[in-house]
């Protein structure tokens, strides 16, 4: 039952998500997407800048170094979407080589108003790009750029392997959904981790001064200010395994305790074993060659891969080709 009190549609969403993943057995979870309230932002972005956390440097080192290469794939100059803006540090590279071409029109999508602020302090100054900022869900957003366009080709970016935190086969259908919105000529470039020695990777997740520790813990914490939860954070530890089989990292939370935790929003209670985990973020790796066939899969053509060697990371441009 959902408490009257939560008045949009976003936190009756949020409560009724909580109480379904939690009761789930044998293995409780917490939907990741709910990590990056403005404090999991926050962290996330600190996470960015940790010396063990080498993606978004390499993200960032391979779209400054090859972005006139990647736009001068493109068939002709386009507008431009993002899927999920961040603070739109990397996506400048891109719209200064297009800048230098032609006027272009850029479109961030994210659903967290913050994020499409901070992406205007950072690329507002770039001359001959106008922004116009679209608060909202990736796909929804996504359609609302391409109703809106009138003949140009469309340049879709998804950067920091942010697919990676999709589960295999949802993941899949987005990139489907992405290219039933496009038409031939229209490009998609996707920033994808690769799988690397687990001396790299799982320090990534599990940094020695506890920030990705602090951004997972912060759920609990947010059904607690949010739904009146009262998990006691401090009796949770994170916890990062590598899972070989499915090539991705996991991210739990695991009671230290034998405990029952109350959130009165969803009237809900339910007891914990010590040593029990809440799985609440899966982040996928690829390797370079499975890449091109799930551009095929999923309806594109793989026409550029640049790969970053000091951290393994992959930028992918996938065209849509004429029938
Ligand atoms: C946003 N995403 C690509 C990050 C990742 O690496 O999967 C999220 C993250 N979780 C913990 N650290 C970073």
């Amino acid at each position: 039952m959902l408490s009257q009190a939560l008045e949009t549609q976003a936190a009756q969403e949020f409560a009724s998500d909580v109480r379904r993943d939690l009761s789930k057995t044998p293995q409780r979870e917490l939907h990741s997407k709910y990590l990056y309230d403005a404090v999991g932002t926050a962290l996330f972005e600190v996470i960015t800048l940790l010396p063990e956390y080498g993606l978004t440097r390499a993200d960032d080192r391979l779209i400054k170094a090859n972005a006139a290469e990647i736009v001068g794939r493109l068939p002709a100059p386009p507008i431009v979407a993002e899927l999920g803006s961040g603070s739109g540090r990397k996506t400048r590279w891109i719209l200064e080589a297009l800048a230098r071409r032609a006027y272009v029109l850029y479109y961030p999508i994210d659903v967290s108003a913050s994020a499409l602020h901070a992406c205007r302090n950072e690329l507002g100054t770039i001359d001959s790009v106008h922004i116009v900022e679209i608060e909202g869900a990736y796909i929804d957003g996504l359609a609302e750029v391409t109703k809106r366009r009138s003949g140009e080709p469309l340049l879709v970016l998804f950067l920091g392997s942010t697919i990676g935190n999709f589960e295999r086969g949802p993941a899949e259908q987005f990139l489907r959904q992405i290219r039933a919105l496009l038409v031939p000529g229209d490009a998609l470039l996707l920033g994808t981790d690769l799988v690397k020695p687990l001396s790299q990777i799982l320090p990534a997740y599990d940094d020695p001064i506890g920030v990705t520790a602090a951004f997972n813990l912060n759920l609990l914490a947010r059904i607690n200010r949010e739904l009146g939860g009262d998990f006691d954070p401090r009796r949770f530890r994170h916890q990062a395994r590598y899972n070989q089989l499915e090539q991705r990292v996991e991210i739990h939370l695991r009671s230290q305790v034998s405990q029952t935790v109350r959130i009165p929003a969803v009237d809900f209670e339910f007891t914990m074993r010590a040593g029990e985990t809440i799985w609440t973020e899966s982040s996928h790796k690829f390797v370079l060659d499975e890449i091109p066939e799930l551009a095929r899969k999923t309806g594109f053509l793989s026409v550029g891969q640049w790969v970053d060697t000091a951290w393994p990371f992959a930028e992918n441009l996938w065209l849509v080709e004429s029938p």
